[in-house]
């Protein structure tokens, strides 16, 4: 199971964790809402920030100083919670707990819940806008945040996918569709940042995708055989909420020997992009290190 113990992924917590503080303060009119104490409480939690550590690990296969990258990096995360909160709402998958503490509709309300996952969704973008960096790289930043994350070939998509899919088998090519959406196209986004602060040459830029690609959907599997082996770990009781919600995963499509087949192989396929990168791309490997624990 991934814990935020791993030393990648405490490499960049402190910075990610202070520069998130800063860009969430507690000033202005709404400031003594619940809506952003709520939001507080979600983006500044004990979550591994894994999203915003793959950004900056691979803007720093490029450049020694990750400060120009460190915003793009934040609104991710900021994204990534606002999926959260939303995803365990009772109209969804109905979770009380997350991260071993009481999900945001719980700790406060389901409306506040709402706004809160509104208020990091459109300061995502608003973050992405305000970036120290040429214009030209932040729009693109900001247009493929709304693709990867989107409705019609991002993040919503995958999850509208995933709704409909309560009590209904899928193929294995469906499901690896709608996980490469719910799950993958934020990983993917993660590492696209770093990229497109970083321009490598074009053929570095392919492979790190490739290795994005195959990260988010082995993240994924991963993540299901763990919803199996430690399900107190991860949420903090004792049945997963796919399981709850009678949804299919790797391990109910494949058997869990046959789910870590699958992560292994995307594992190989995934260092072989970085092997074929060489040099400091190696140092992504720890990534999925985290996977085979
Ligand atoms: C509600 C628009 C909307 C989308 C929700 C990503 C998602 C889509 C829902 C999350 C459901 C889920 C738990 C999927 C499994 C993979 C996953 C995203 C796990 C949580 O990521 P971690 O382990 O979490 O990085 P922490 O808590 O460390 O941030």
């Amino acid at each position: 199971m991934i814990t935020a113990d791993c030393s990648i992924l405490k490499e960049h917590l402190p910075l990610i964790d202070t520069r998130l503080e800063q860009l969430l303060p507690v000033n202005g009119p709404g400031s003594s809402t619940d809506v952003i104490k709520a939001a507080r409480y979600a983006l500044l939690g004990p979550g591994k920030k894994l999203r915003p550590s793959l950004t900056l690990a691979s803007y720093l296969l490029y450049h020694d100083d990750p400060t120009p990258i460190l915003d793009a990096a934040c609104s991710i995360e900021m994204i990534h919670t606002y999926s959260l909160i939303h995803d365990d709402l009772p109209g969804m998958d109905d979770d009380d707990m997350r991260r071993g503490r009481p999900t945001v509709h719980i700790a406060f309300s389901e409306a506040t819940a709402i706004l809160a996952g509104d208020l990091l969704l459109t300061h995502a973008f608003g973050t992405l806008a305000d970036m120290h960096l040429p214009s030209d790289i932040k729009l693109r930043m900001i247009s493929e945040m709304s693709r990867f994350t989107g409705g019609f070939n991002g993040m919503i998509a995958g999850q509208a996918m995933d709704l409909q899919s309560e009590g209904k088998a899928l193929t294995e090519s469906a499901l690896e569709q709608l996980h490469s959406l719910k799950t993958g196209a934020l990983i993917e986004l993660s590492v696209l940042f770093g990229v497109l602060g970083a321009r490598p040459p074009e053929n570095e830029k392919a492979l790190l995708m490739k290795f994005a690609k195959l990260y988010g959907l082995a993240f994924q599997v991963a993540d299901d055989i763990a919803d199996i082996l430690h399900p107190e770990e991860k949420h903090g009781k004792t049945i997963s909420s796919d399981l709850a919600n009678n949804k299919m995963t790797y391990v109910s499509l494949l058997g869990l020997d046959g789910a870590s087949k699958k992560a292994h192989m995307l594992i190989s396929e995934a260092e072989e992009c970085l092997r074929q990168l060489g040099g400091s791309a190696l140092r992504l490997g720890a990534f999925l290190e985290l996977l085979k624990s």
